[in-house]
């Protein structure tokens, strides 16, 4: 049995972490035992959510618990899967959009607000200034860092524009992103997508997927596969099929 640690449920969505809720579909679509516990990111080995408790380990990165997931249950997918393909723009997503829906939520004037108040609304009082000032300072310094924090916003939505022009591309040519079957890499991709296009959290990334309905279908379509999954949860409004994307 592996505990899964991540936050609570948030902005409509089972997670608003991409990397949890890639992790926790991850699970159920593969029928794999789990229990869920709430926990924060300074709890994890590497200080980040989400991680878990397997054959007695603490693992942290999603990414490489479903790699060990992949070898330890022999999971392997069929040839003709385009898996460079997927593995490609899984990393778009996570290593890039990711960031783009980080900075849209913790450094905008008008979504802050609301970040604020879901992320640190329970933290006691005494200390919740110094705990909101080191997080957001930190978010700040990891924008910069990457260069997404020195640039216009215009720069930034552009830059994304393109970035979900590619994965549209690609996915007019596919069903799934390596092919006609729903691989891991579906699930980086659909969980970052679910951020801002399946949350109520709105952010400005949100506007440049409203007439794209290539990823809205997409989007579906995975919810589709997954939904049989993921029944008697919490959050659970984006698996029925009368859930409208953004
Ligand atoms: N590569 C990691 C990324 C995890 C990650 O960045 N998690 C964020 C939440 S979405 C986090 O814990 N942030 C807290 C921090 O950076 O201090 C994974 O795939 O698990």
């Amino acid at each position: 049995m592996i505990t899964l640690y991540q936050p609570q449920p948030m902005f409509g969505l089972p997670s608003s972490s991409p990397f949890c809720l890639k992790l926790e579909a991850f699970l159920r679509w593969q029928s794999i035992k789990f229990v869920n516990k709430h926990a924060l990111p300074f709890e994890g080995p590497y200080k980040k959510i989400p991680f878990v408790d397997y054959q007695g380990q603490r693992l942290g990165d999603s990414s490489l618990i479903i790699d060990q997931l992949l070898t330890d249950l022999n999971i392997s997918y069929d040839k003709h899967l385009n898996l460079s393909v997927g593995h490609s723009f899984a990393k778009l997503m996570e290593e890039q959009m990711y960031w783009v829906m980080v900075y849209f939520r913790w450094m905008d004037q008008e979504t802050w607000p609301i970040l604020k108040k879901a992320f640190f609304g329970s933290v006691p009082k005494l200390i919740k200034p110094i705990i909101i000032h080191t997080a957001r300072k930190q978010a700040k310094s990891a924008l910069y860092g990457l260069g997404i924090g020195r640039l216009p916003v215009d720069s930034i939505l552009s830059k994304a524009k393109i970035d979900l022009n590619a994965l549209e591309n690609q996915l007019k040519q596919s069903t799934f992103i390596c092919g006609d079957i729903m691989t891991h890499y579906d699930l980086s991709i659909w969980a970052v997508l679910s951020q801002f296009m399946q949350s109520n959290f709105h952010i400005k990334l949100s506007d440049l997927t409203l007439d794209r309905p290539v990823l809205k279908d997409y989007i579906k379509r995975v919810n589709q596969q997954l939904a049989p999954y993921w029944q008697n949860s919490e959050c659970t409004q984006i698996f029925n099929s009368k859930h409208e994307t953004t």
